[in-house]
């Protein structure tokens, strides 16, 4: 968006400690702005919504760690769910005209036929109290576009990957293994069951078709993924291959990563994308596996990365172009 001349907001929780590693390259561009506030917080969005009348907001706030909304379903009801709708009811109350894109996510398909691929009709059938959250989101947008007119669309997002993936989900997790293995400095990788299936994509393609589907001119929904699905284990080996060794001495088998209930299998369907949008991925799984383990080794040798304090606009001046 930055390249491309627009303004950019980002919204940013309080926090003690700065988490800036992933905008880094940001930090300094011209046009770039941060914003206290807080998805949960109804107040502090339409204040943010009110003084910046943005052209296009992104929701893509939410607890997105799987596994955690177990241990809090509330938080993840709050911030997942509840938050979509406060970004909803701050545009509608203090910016009607902004067009809002949500992320809602492949998740919501949970339990599906064994060989199917998910579509936009496909039905919902969540698995986890973060993809029933996600669900919501994703109906409650349908209503706001339905019953107040808001321009809301909804990017049905399969899984997507890049260096800058939290270290817990299981491609970073997997890639930072693997390069600390082959450097000595670790000498196992303990997972959770390696035969899920999924549709993985670059993120950087993802968000490419997230700026396609909000230069539309009628608000809709889309599945964005490659078509093509591959187990756990297939990223497993690959990685371990990339580096030269074999997976299968390094590899442990751990029941804390297993989930209460599990989303076996997902393949989506984006050819509604390709057709409004023109859009198609241009990272092969293979490739993503080459990015992520690289960028890993290339971390490992560097050390980590360190994070710097970043300036906070409390009160947001009016832009000449929004976004
Ligand atoms: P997912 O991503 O739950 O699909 O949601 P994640 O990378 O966490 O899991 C993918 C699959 O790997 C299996 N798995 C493990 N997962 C983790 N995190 N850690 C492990 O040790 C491990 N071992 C096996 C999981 O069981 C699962 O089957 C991601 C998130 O980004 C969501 O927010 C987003 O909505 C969807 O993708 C699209």
């Amino acid at each position: 968006l930055i390249s491309e001349g627009h303004t950019v907001y980002g919204l940013i929780r309080r926090s003690s400690s700065p988490n800036y590693w992933r905008i880094q390259s940001m930090l300094e561009a011209p046009r770039f702005h941060l914003v206290e506030g807080d998805i949960t917080d109804l107040s502090s969005l339409i204040r943010i919504v009110s003084d910046i009348q943005p052209s296009v907001l992104y929701n893509l706030a939410a607890q997105s760690f799987v596994p955690t909304s177990w241990t809090q379903p509330i938080f993840t009801a709050q911030a997942t769910g509840i938050g979509a709708v406060n970004v909803y009811e701050a545009c509608r109350i203090a910016s009607p005209t902004t067009k809002i894109y949500q992320a809602s996510s492949s998740e919501m398909f949970g339990l599906q036929p064994v060989n199917s691929m998910q579509n936009e009709q496909t039905t919902f059938y969540p698995r986890s109290p973060y993809a029933c959250a996600k669900v919501f989101a994703h109906q409650m947008a349908i209503n706001y576009r339905e019953s107040h007119g808001l321009f809301i669309s909804c990017g049905i997002l399969f899984n997507h990957e890049s260096e800058r993936r939290g270290e817990r989900f299981v491609t970073r997790k997997i890639a930072r293994a693997v390069a600390r293995i082959s450097q000595g400095l670790q000498s196992t990788l303990a997972l959770g069951r390696l035969d899920t299936e999924r549709d993985w994509g670059f993120a950087g393609d993802y968000v490419d078709a997230m700026l396609r589907i909000m230069a539309q001119q009628t608000p809709m929904d889309f599945v964005i993924a490659t078509g093509k699905k591959h187990t756990v284990e297939d990223f497993v080996r690959l990685s371990f291959e990339y580096v030269g060794l074999d997976w299968t001495k390094y590899v442990i088998k751990d029941q804390r990563f297993m989930r209460p209930t599990e989303v076996p299998s997902l393949c989506g369907d984006a050819s509604k994308a390709k057709e409004y949008l023109n859009w198609t991925p241009t990272v092969s799984f293979n490739d993503l596996i080459e990015r992520m383990v690289e960028a890993e080794l290339e971390n490992v040798l560097n050390s980590e990365k360190q994070d710097t304090e970043f300036p906070l606009s409390t009160s947001p001046t009016k832009p000449k172009t929004n976004t």
